[in-house]
């Protein structure tokens, strides 16, 4: 249990959904699956250290500006409701679950989202549960890399977290080759720790 002057910790597992996690998911991330087992030894720790977890879902309605077909650039995934949006069956849940974008807001970031009429920004809710639990630093692991994990992250430097992201444990989209390794570089010159599995 952390105290005194310790700094409180957060695991935050990102977007760990069937849409992404599972084969059979509508926007696949091929490093998903091989991930989840490690993530779930991390989430086991997190708690043994006396840190606390926090999970986010991507959790869109069925017309959004985020989808192609609405003229943005995904496939319809994790539609509020949908099998696609649910955490994956195989990960173990031991916190809370914020949702992102369940208003048709933009965005990737777990903390933030964007209105895409009024550009105006929300709050999750995940900075202020992490802050009532006097939390200072946060863990980020999970899907996508390139999207949620990086902007999750970038986010929590702004916000004045100390944000670490575990490389061994996210998986990139790669739209682009090179997406990976950029959002890494971008995530660092931020401030970010990225980490490996042992020095996390
Ligand atoms: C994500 C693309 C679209 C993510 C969410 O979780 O990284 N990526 N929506
Ligand atoms: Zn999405």
């Amino acid at each position: 249990m952390a105290s005194g002057s310790e700094i409180r910790r957060a695991l935050i597992v990102v977007d760990m959904q069937n849409d992404f996690a599972d084969a059979d998911g509508s926007l696949f991330v091929p490093g998903g699956p091989s991930i989840l087992r490690r993530v779930n030894f991390a989430i086991a720790q997190a708690i043994a250290d006396g840190a606390i977890v926090v999970y986010t879902q991507d959790w869109h309605p069925a017309e959004t500006p985020h989808f192609a077909k609405n003229g943005g650039i995904w496939p319809d995934h994790c539609i509020g409701g949908s099998w696609g949006a649910e955490l994956h069956p195989g990960l173990f849940i031991r916190g809370a679950v914020v949702r992102k974008g369940s208003g048709g807001e933009d965005g990737y970031s777990g903390f933030t989202m964007r209105d895409p009429v009024t550009g105006e920004t929300a709050s999750t809710g995940l900075a202020e549960l992490l802050r009532a639990e006097e939390i200072g630093a946060v863990t980020i692991v999970g899907l996508a890399t390139d999207y949620c994990v990086k902007e999750t992250a970038l986010d929590g430097v702004r916000l004045g977290f100390a944000v670490t992201v575990r490389s061994d444990l996210i998986g990139a989209v790669d739209l682009q080759p090179g997406d990976d390794e950029r959002a890494i570089a971008a995530m660092r010159e931020a401030g970010v720790t990225i980490a490996g599995a042992e020095t996390a």
